[in-house]
């Protein structure tokens, strides 16, 4: 789909606001100024849907019709966040609704804010996922989601006396706005029972016998595409008591037992736990998913073309949850339609692709055989017979040691990495040093068998939502000096560069980030009643909590400022702003929750520093409030331990936000550097040969670091020596986990080298003009990081798509 026009606004803000009128009329029988901000949303919603419901409907039929291929993102998390603003804004009417409201003495942001955020995900994974839903309807693909309806999203985290408690987010409660139910696509998943097979006219036939059938209703929810006339669907399964079966569960807890399945989302990204709900939800929307598309291929090519099944369809395994799609596929084709074993492989792997987001090897599923046995026993066979093939086809060719170690089931566990890697064309990482490191580190093996398969995506960012949306008045600026077609091509911000000497766009830069960061400490003010001073740095770190991400050098540092002002060393004032959820079983992560609230609480009341450095964590970071805080950011801390950050992805919308990068050479951070270039950028810390190197030779001894330089000292003893009240234990258990002999993150390592980074940050910040230039450098190359150049490269390198052409009606 081409674009017809640059012209932002399809639609007339008269008309807007005689929809509006309609609307509120019909379902709420009252007019504009009696309605409420929930009933406005409601209609507002509504108007969307009817500006999108033809869209929806075209290219569904469009696709099919057109027989063109398509890609099915398998992903247990997606987090969209909110859809309004950005329903809004990709079907061209964004500016009119903020136009058309206020004249209607109404506030678009704050009738927004009446809807919750859709968090179905823990964090980058789950984002990454909805950020490429938005960009491939953006770019024309035909391309969908699939995923888990949870009735509970992610926790909400609250603090209490510093520590993070979790309570239910109940995000289903209101009504959820933007999905469809379709009921009558439903399909049966089956658990459990036995598995007899029998020959049936020559071919061995599986027998279920006692297994639990669960009935899989789709929710669809439409992805509306940037001003293209697209719109594809994210479909998340929900689990109810199929029809047969009603009389087997006629009370409520035994309905419970059943429905339960897509309750919650697990809220663990920091360990595997081999969990039995867990494993049921993942071939639950594995197995519904898969036989929609498979019944979807027949109604449109016959079961006889299912040979040419990977020509028309592509399927992604998002981190290895969705694993079992290989398997699952399998069972379709060989015991659904009878086909061919090496026909059906053939066609599995030439099908499917898969993309691993960790090197942490806590982080990698593992199934027990006897669970996955119990639980799923026709797949486990079929598990089985992959991995007997597997071996069977390297014995002689390679040594036994590369064959035990890669084959998916041993030692009484189903390694999912495995499967995912053996049953796909294509294995990618997510940025360039983390696709050299699964090729050198920690799939080496795989690469010396397979190194055609492997290749590497740099994550991207929806820079529609975090600009267009987030930043309304930095897409103005940009307007103004570059003209409106970046909004289109995002390769057009590169132009951005040439004002890098213009003093009025670098003053507007300033006075652009000045509000936007009035507006933060108004919010600051509001929720945590802690008053900051706009003009201070903004210093910025968010992400989920974990002891490789490093929020405890970032405590560190504010330790040592702390100690600084205290001795009547001068510094620039600074707030620094944490946003980070824990695991609830996390308990170091926890710790350290407490640890940062309680310094909080010290520096935030302490009379002597004259307010010069404020500490702010603020509850529940989600979507919404990243909307809020990255606009407003200075400096963006990303100081994981080089080699443990597969890409990071808050990094990128801080960057396009005009934010400084503090950073280690790790991840995605790399590419930053490369694209703004070293004097655009701050970076410090351990290179990646230099952790490995301290990791082969377990050289790393902090306390010989603490002992020998009294900063770092100072301030690591700073968490026991009751500098900070009310976390003694909390203190002690950080003191240790620094000191501990090889602590496998390293933090006191790069104490120092993170100090001077600091310093230079420091001496930057005292020249304005220096600061704004560097950050519009910034903000022109955080095009090379538009998810819908990233999709880009799925598309033509994955998943060999082709655009949706058709007559995008407006
Ligand atoms: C992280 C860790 C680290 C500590 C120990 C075990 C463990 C387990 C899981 C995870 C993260 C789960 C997968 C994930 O969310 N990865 C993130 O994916 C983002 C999108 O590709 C990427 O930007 C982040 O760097 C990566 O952590």
């Amino acid at each position: 789909v081409s674009v017809s026009n640059k012209n932002l606004r399809e639609i007339s803000p008269e008309e807007f606001k005689e929809r509006l009128a309609s609307k509120l009329d019909r379902h709420f029988e009252e007019s504009v100024e009696e309605a409420s901000k929930e009933d406005i949303f409601a209609a507002l919603a509504s108007m969307v849907r009817d500006g999108y419901s033809g869209k929806w409907r075209r290219t569904r039929i469009a696709e099919s019709a057109n027989g063109h291929k398509q890609a099915y993102y398998f992903s247990i998390e997606f987090l969209p966040g909110t859809l309004l603003k950005s329903n809004l804004l990709n079907l061209g009417w964004l500016d009119t609704a903020k136009e058309a409201l206020a004249d209607l003495g109404l506030d678009l942001d704050e009738i927004a804010a009446v809807e919750p955020d859709m968090a179905l995900g823990n964090g980058g994974l789950g984002r990454l996922a909805a950020a490429f839903m938005d960009s491939l309807a953006s770019t024309g693909y035909a391309g969908n989601g699939n995923g888990l309806r949870y009735k509970y999203g992610l926790f909400k985290q609250k603090f209490v006396n510093g520590y993070q408690k979790e309570l239910p987010n109940d995000w289903l409660k209101q009504g959820d706005y933007w999905e469809v139910r379709r009921e009558s696509k439903s399909v049966l998943v089956k658990f459990g029972g036995r598995v007899n097979m029998v020959d049936d006219h020559g071919w061995m036939t599986p027998q279920y016998e006692g297994c639990t059938v669960v009935r899989a209703v789709p929710y669809d929810v439409a992805m509306v595409g940037y001003h293209n006339g697209v719109a594809n669907t994210l479909r998340l399964w929900d689990a109810e008591i199929a029809p047969e079966d009603e009389l087997k569960y006629p009370s409520i807890a035994d309905r419970r037992k059943i429905e339960d399945l897509t309750s919650i989302l697990y809220p663990d990204d920091s360990n595997y736990d081999g969990r039995l709900l867990r494993l049921k939800q993942e071939y639950f929307f594995v197995s519904a998913g898969l036989q929609s598309i498979v019944n979807n291929f027949i109604k449109d090519y016959g079961e006889e073309n299912l040979a040419d099944f990977p020509k028309y369809v592509a399927v992604h395994i998002n981190d290895t949850h969705p694993a079992m799609c290989v398997a699952e596929l399998m069972r379709l084709l060989v015991d659904g339609h009878r086909m061919d074993w090496d026909e059906a492989w053939e066609i599995t792997k030439e099908t499917m692709s898969y993309t691993n987001h960790t090197i942490m090897a806590e982080a990698m599923e593992k199934w027990d055989v006897g669970m996955f046995s119990q639980l799923l026993p026709r797949l486990f066979d079929i598990v089985k017979e992959i991995d007997r093939r597997y071996a069977a086809g390297l014995e002689g060719k390679v040594s036994g040691d590369v064959i035990e170690r890669t084959r998916i089931v041993k030692n009484g566990q189903i390694h999912m990495a495995h499967l995912a890697i053996i049953g796909s064309h294509s294995v990618n990482g997510v940025a360039a040093l983390h696709t050299q490191l699964l090729e050198t580190e920690v799939l080496s093996d795989f690469y010396q068998l397979y190194p055609d398969r492997f290749n590497n995506k740099t994550n991207g960012i929806t820079l529609r939502r975090w600009i267009q949306i987030a930043n309304p008045d930095l897409a103005k600026l940009l307007d103004k000096t570059i003209g409106n077609d970046w909004r289109f091509d995002s390769k057009e911000m590169l132009k951005f560069e040439k004002f890098y000497h213009d003093t009025a766009t670098l003053t507007s830069l300033q006075q652009i980030k000045l509000a936007n960061k009035q507006k933060l400490a108004k919010v600051i003010k509001d929720k945590t009643g802690v008053v900051v001073d706009p003009e201070a740095i903004f210093d910025v770190q968010v992400k989920r909590l974990h002891a490789y991400k490093r929020q405890t050098l970032k405590l560190l540092h504010v330790l040592k400022l702390y100690q600084d002002l205290k001795a009547g060393i001068d510094h620039p004032k600074r707030v620094v702003i944490f946003g980070a959820i824990a695991a609830p079983s996390y308990v170091f992560a926890k710790q350290v929750i407490k640890v940062i609230n309680a310094v909080a609480d010290l520096v935030n009341n302490d009379p002597d520093i004259k307010g010069k450095l404020k500490v702010v964590f603020l509850e529940n970071y989600n979507v919404s409030l990243a909307e809020q805080i990255i606009p407003a950011a200075d400096l963006s801390e990303q100081i994981s331990t080089t080699t443990k950050e597969a890409s990071g992805t808050s990094n990128m919308k801080l960057m396009a936000n005009g934010a400084l990068t503090v950073a280690t050479m790790d991840g995605a951070n790399i590419e930053i550097k490369d694209a703004v270039g070293s004097d655009n950028i701050f970076a410090f810390g351990l290179d990646k040969d230099e952790v490995y190197t301290y990791y082969a030779n377990h050289s790393y001894h902090p306390r010989d670091l603490y002992e020998s330089d009294p900063v770092l000292k100072k301030a690591v003893d700073a968490l026991i020596d009751g500098t900070i009240p009310n976390c003694a234990s909390e203190g002690r258990a950080l003191y240790d986990a620094f000191l501990k002999d090889n602590e496998e993150f390293l933090v006191l390592a790069d104490f120092e080298a993170y100090l001077k980074a600091q310093k230079l940050v420091e001496k930057v910040w005292q020249n304005p003009r220096q600061w704004a230039q560097m950050s519009l450098v910034n903000i022109a190359h955080s095009e090379r990081f538009d998810a819908d150049k990233t999709i880009e490269r799925y598309a033509s390198e994955i998943w060999n798509l082709d655009k949706v052409e058709f007559d995008a009606e407006k």
